[in-house]
C-alpha cells in the first residue's frame, strides 16, 4: 500500500517497468531502464533524431507526440504508437495539423511536444513560431484529426505543460516566459483558461533554484500527477559550465488547490546526465522531461525525457519514493511557496 496515493489516474497495469538496479548507488530513488535509449537515431525515413517527446495510454496502449528533428534539421511532430510503451512505431510523415474548418493549419516548425487527457480531448502542446517562439495547441480525440487551437500566449514562451484537469473550474497551464534565443533566464509561471482560449489570472510557480544545478533557469516537464500531498511535478534545471549548458531533472510539490504554491521543492537533482547517451549527442549535457505514465495501484511512475537532443530515455521511481525523497530535501523558498502575485 502506498502512504502517497495517485489521484484522478486510471489504474495502468500495463506501465513500462523495471525494478532499481540492486547496488544503485544513486541518491535520488530515480533509475534507467537498462535497454535506454528507448528510440535510437535515424528513426524514420528523413529524421535525424527523436527526442522531447511525450506519450499516453490509449486503448489499451500507448500513443505518443514526438520531436522529429528533420534530416533539413526543423524540428516537427510525429505521432507514434507502442504496445508496450518501450518500441515505437512511428507515421512516415509528420501530423499534419488543420484549423477549425478543417483546413491544413501547420506550424512553421514544432518542438518539444507535451501531451495531455482533459476530460473527453488529448490536448497536444509545444513550442513553435508565432511571429517569435512561443506556445502551439491541438486537440484530438482519435489521434487521426488534430485541431488547432488559439496560440495561448504572444512570444517568447516555451515549456507550456498542461494539468490533466480544472483546477478550480479552470484550464491550468504553466509556462516558461523567455527571450528569443537560447535563454539564459526562465521561471515558471501558470496560467488559466475556462475555455482553453482566453488565458489569464497568471501567476509565478517558482525561480530558478537556490542549489547550483539548477541555478540559470528552469521549466515544466511532465504533466503535474496529481497526488494526495499535491501536484507532483518532474521539472527541468539548468546550469551553466564553461562548456555549456547541462539539463537536469528535478521534482517539486504544488499545492492541488492552489498550484502556484509550491509545498515542497527538492534541493537535489533527480537524475542528471551520466550516461553515454545523455552525456554526448547533438547537444551534449541534457535530461529533459516531457511526460509520465502512472499507475495508482503500485504507485509506479514511468518518465519519458529526451537524452542530449539525441534520443528519448526512460526512467523509474515509486510515488512514495520520490515524494519521500523531494520532502526530506525540500528546499523552497519562501517567494516558491507564496502565490505567486505581485
Ligand atoms: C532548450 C530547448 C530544448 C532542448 C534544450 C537543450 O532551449 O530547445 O528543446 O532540449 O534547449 O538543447
Amino acid at each position: 500500500m502506498n502512504h502517497v496515493e495517485i489521484l484522478n489516474a486510471p489504474a495502468l497495469p500495463n506501465i513500462p517497468w523495471q525494478d532499481r538496479p540492486a547496488g544503485d548507488r544513486r541518491d535520488a530513488p530515480v533509475w534507467r531502464w537498462a535497454g535506454n535509449p528507448i528510440i535510437p537515431r535515424n528513426p524514420v525515413p528523413g529524421v535525424a533524431r527523436i527526442f522531447n517527446s511525450a506519450v499516453v495510454p490509449y486503448d489499451g496502449a500507448f500513443v505518443g507526440v514526438f520531436r522529429g528533428e528533420r534530416v533539413n534539421g526543423v524540428p516537427c511532430i510525429y505521432l507514434g504508437r507502442s504496445a508496450d510503451g518501450i518500441r515505437w512505431d512511428f507515421d512516415a510523415e509528420g501530423v499534419k495539423f488543420v484549423d477549425e474548418n478543417g483546413e491544413p493549419f501547420m506550424p512553421q516548425y514544432a518542438y518539444d511536444p507535451r501531451l495531455v487527457k482533459v476530460e473527453d480531448w488529448y490536448y497536444a502542446v509545444w513550442c513553435q513560431d508565432f511571429y517569435g517562439a512561443s506556445i502551439g495547441m491541438a486537440r484530438t480525440k482519435d489521434f487521426r484529426t488534430f485541431t488547432r487551437l488559439e496560440n495561448p500566449f504572444i512570444p517568447f514562451n516555451r515549456n507550456a505543460v498542461l494539468f490533466p484537469r480544472r483546477v478550480n473550474g479552470m484550464f491550468t497551464l504553466l509556462s516558461r516566459p523567455s527571450d528569443s534565443g537560447h535563454t539564459p533566464f526562465g521561471d515558471i509561471f501558470l496560467s488559466q483558461s475556462p475555455d482553453m482560449t482566453f488565458w489569464g489570472r497568471h501567476r509565478h510557480v517558482m525561480g530558478k533554484g537556490k542549489a547550483w544545478w539548477e541555478a540559470v533557469k528552469i521549466g515544466g516537464g511532465a504533466a503535474p500527477i496529481e497526488t494526495s500531498l499535491g501536484w507532483l511535478l518532474f521539472y527541468h534545471g539548468v546550469t551553466g559550465t564553461c562548456s555549456g549548458f547541462v539539463y537536469s531533472i528535478g521534482g517539486a510539490i504544488l499545492d492541488r488547490d492552489e498550484p502556484s504554491r509550491v509545498l515542497y521543492r527538492c534541493e537535489n537533482f533527480l537524475l542528471t546526465p551520466e550516461e553515454w547517451y545523455e552525456e554526448r549527442g547533438f547537444v551534449p549535457n541534457v535530461c529533459f522531461p516531457c511526460a509520465t505514465l502512472q499507475d495508482p495501484d503500485t504507485g509506479c511512475i514511468a518518465i519519458y525525457y529526451g537524452c542530449a537532443d539525441s534520443y528519448v530515455g526512460l526512467a523509474f521511481t515509486t510515488v512514495d519514493a520520490v515524494v519521500d525523497y523531494i520532502i526530506a530535501h525540500d528546499d523552497a523558498s519562501d517567494e516558491d511557496r507564496g502565490e505567486g502575485l505581485r
